[in-house]
């Protein structure tokens, strides 16, 4: 079993040990207040002497090897990692020496959040909010470029918003309009991206799919940044999967409904303008609500009984009474097209429509969907980089909203369970 000890830890003896002959005449150590004493193999004798002075874990190795003058250096290895698991060698700290200073936390991550691997993501039970990149644009039918999503937002989230640890608690954000601290404690970490696939439906799909099923099932709230929206159909499959009786909450311009029933294999045929058709023959999933749906089409898409829309911008208004109306016992995934904003707010986007949202509108929306729903994941899709690198507005707007959105969502989580 590999030690935790790193390479360049520098170990010595611990005090109080000492080398006899024993009556057979192996060299025996003895721990001073500690258990029976140790026979030694040569090789253990070799390390004894070697770590007389305080080494890293590398050097001592080797000159336990120069002593035993062995083949190769597992020998010196095993005998080395023996002595550290009696608890002979222990960790050298000069006398004096500064304590080491406090880990300083990457900021990397999507609102200077630490990054992290999903492992240590799922591991650390302190984790609240998981957030993850798809940088996936294969499912598009108009201007491709939301690959780019991801580290745009990322970068604007980042310069707009300085996430803190202290004592291993989130320091949180005072918020002027609320007149108090959001998302304090809430953790956050990013793990990334998910690596780029050329096959559309293909590889990124199921990984999105068995990534975001293991932190529901970890209770971790994921937050996916796209990327098209053909991203959501592997999210949401693994969101009802663990929360089977799902309702999906999606802001966008189009409905992302095809013309028929059955559309067959959505390897094959889904794309960011039809994966709701998917999402709404899950029988897992129990509703979907649509908000801000404007889109003109050749043919009046096929209306699955479980989805209802709103359109235009009129529903803004009266907002809390639809949630009101809602399945209170329901758990809900909300699915954040940025193209149900107005385009003069966001351009940088694939499918753009006249008659969007404004900022304030849909901020009030994400703000009351935490204070009266349930909300257990979401993502953010259909962004694209600007063609001047460093015009962040756009994306620092859309970083605004998931802010307000995961603030929503965790001060109702704190209510509902106090
Ligand atoms: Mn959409």
């Amino acid at each position: 079993m590999p030690h935790p000890v790193v390479k360049d830890t520098v170990l010595c003896l611990r005090d109080g040990v000492s080398l006899s002959l024993g009556p057979d005449g192996t060299d025996v150590l003895e721990v001073r207040g500690g258990d029976a004493p140790l026979r030694l193999t040569p090789e253990q004798l070799a390390a004894v002497e070697a770590f007389a002075l305080p080494r890293t874990l590398e050097s001592g190795v080797r000159a336990v090897a120069r002593r035993i003058r062995a083949e190769g250096p597992a020998d010196a290895l095993a005998a080395v990692v023996h002595l550290l698991e009696s608890g002979v060698l222990r960790t050298f700290v000069a006398a004096g020496a500064p304590p080491p200073p406090p880990r300083k936390l990457n900021r990397a991550g999507f609102f200077g959040s630490p990054t992290a691997t999903l492992h240590e993501a799922l591991s650390d039970s302190s984790v609240a909010a998981v957030f993850a990149g798809a940088p996936y644009d294969l499912g598009v039918t108009g201007r491709s470029g939301t690959r780019g999503g991801p580290s745009y937002l990322r970068t604007c989230s980042r310069v707009a918003f300085d996430y803190e640890e202290r004592n291993g608690s989130a320091l949180g954000w005072w918020h002027p309009g609320r007149g108090s601290r959001v998302l304090a404690g809430t953790i956050f970490r990013d793990i990334g991206d998910f690596s780029a696939d050329t096959t559309r439906n293909g590889v990124m799909f199921d990984r999105l799919y068995e990534t975001a099923l293991s932190l529901f099932q970890s209770g971790r709230f994921p937050v996916v940044v796209g990327g098209d929206h053909s991203i959501s159909l592997p999210l949401i499959t693994a969101a009802a999967k663990s929360h089977p009786g799902l309702g999906i909450l999606q802001f966008d311009a189009h409905g992302d409904i095809g013309a028929s029933e059955d559309m067959g294999n959505w390897r094959t045929n889904c794309s960011h303008g039809n994966f709701i058709s998917w999402v709404a023959s899950n029988p897992d999933v129990a509703s979907i609500h649509q908000f801000g749906i404007r889109h003109l089409l050749p043919e009046r898409p096929f209306a699955p009984a479980k989805v209802k829309t709103f359109t235009g911008r009129t529903f803004a208004a009266s907002f809390e009474q639809i949630l009101d109306e809602l399945p209170a016992d329901r758990p809900y995934y909300v699915t954040f097209d940025v193209d149900c904003l107005d385009p003069s707010l966001i351009s940088q986007t694939g499918t753009p429509i006249p008659g969007g949202l404004s900022y304030e509108e849909l901020s009030r929306c994400f703000t009351a969907l935490g204070a009266k729903r349930r909300i257990i994941g979401a993502d953010v899709t259909e962004l694209t980089p600007p063609t001047i690198p460093t015009d962040y507005r756009e994306g620092t707007l859309v970083a605004y909203l998931v802010f307000e959105l995961l603030a929503g969502i965790f001060a109702g989580r704190g209510k509902r369970a106090g």
